[in-house]
């Protein structure tokens, strides 16, 4: 069960009395699940505005493709498609967030306006991304991550207790963080599904979400829009998984989970039904709450 504890955000961004949405801008030409499709600023920022008026809370703007297999692209050219983005969300009134390794395009994007550092290498992939972090001041995710996506799925490899390795990283991670002068009131953690994880390590981790968030005491992130582990649950009787985008509805399914386990915010490409998923979570949990107190009378 959930407790507004927490769904409590971190410092420097605005509470939402439920679990919050975060849409997804991939300014990309290969992101697996719908590269392409916002690779130009225009119609990234009219993406942008558009998953806001569906719903988004925050927009996340990213532009390095992490799918399995992608290999790196220079800092000029992330800079050269991020930057503009974010610029004309956060103009645009749109509550912005940075999905970036590196520290100068974090640093670029605040001072652009961006209200979050998203760093999926939790500032492993570079180290000047912690101290920029705790510079800058703003609120930073810490994900869960093994190494760069060029090989992260060699290193899909755990024991029998996946969330109590995750949670170990990850604390390692954090103490990491904080240690390098970020504020621990401005973290968030996200057990980064499908980063060197199989779908057997995604669904353990979606089944213990209330472990992690309950033992880290952290705003928990949860990302599972259209991912691979989807894919292999909706595999028809072939096996064929379908395509990223056909995966929304499955999507919803795991937003509506992540609240009711007290995530402070699900991370999804396709806003509507997520949006709706964590408002219904939130009245059942009020009718809850109201029906909790009535007894106690
Ligand atoms: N996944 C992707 C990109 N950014 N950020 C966080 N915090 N957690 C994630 O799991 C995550 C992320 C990859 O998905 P996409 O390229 O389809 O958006």
């Amino acid at each position: 069960m959930s407790t507004l504890r927490g769904r409590v955000g971190p410092v420097g961004l605005p509470e939402w009395d439920r679990c919050a949405v975060m849409g997804v801008v991939n300014v990309t030409p290969d992101s697996f699940s719908d590269g392409g499709r916002w690779f130009d600023t225009a119609l990234a920022v009219k993406r942008g505005l558009e998953l806001a008026a569906a719903g988004a809370d925050l927009v996340d703007v990213g532009g390095e493709s992490t799918r399995p297999g992608a290999t790196r692209i220079d800092e000029d050219e992330e800079l050269r498609r991020v930057i503009p983005v974010v610029r004309e969300l956060v103009g645009g009134g749109v509550v912005v967030s940075v999905d970036t390794m590196r520290a100068a395009v974090a640093e670029a994007a605040v001072e652009a306006g961006a209200a979050l550092v998203n760093d999926v290498s939790g500032g492993l992939a570079d180290p000047a991304m912690v101290p920029a972090v705790a510079a800058a001041g703003v609120p930073f995710v810490v994900m869960h991550w093994r190494g760069f996506s060029a090989d992260m799925n060699s290193r899909a490899v755990y024991g029998p207790d996946v969330v109590g390795e995750v949670l170990g990283e990850l604390r390692q991670r954090l103490d990491a963080v904080v240690g390098g002068g970020i504020d621990p009131g401005r973290l968030v953690v996200d057990p980064g599904l499908g980063f060197a994880k199989n779908a057997e390590h995604d669904l353990a981790l979606v089944a213990g979400l209330g472990r992690l968030r309950r033992e880290l005491e952290l705003p928990m992130l949860v990302a599972a829009s259209r991912k691979r582990f989807l894919g292999r649950v909706l595999a028809g009787p072939d096996a064929d998984p379908p395509p990223a985008r056909e995966r929304d509805a499955a999507t919803a399914a795991v937003s509506a989970l992540a609240a009711r386990e007290g995530a402070w915010a699900v991370r999804v490409h396709e806003v509507r039904a997520s949006a709706d998923a964590v408002r219904v979570v939130r009245a059942v949990e009020d009718f809850s709450a109201a029906g909790a107190a009535g007894a106690g009378e």
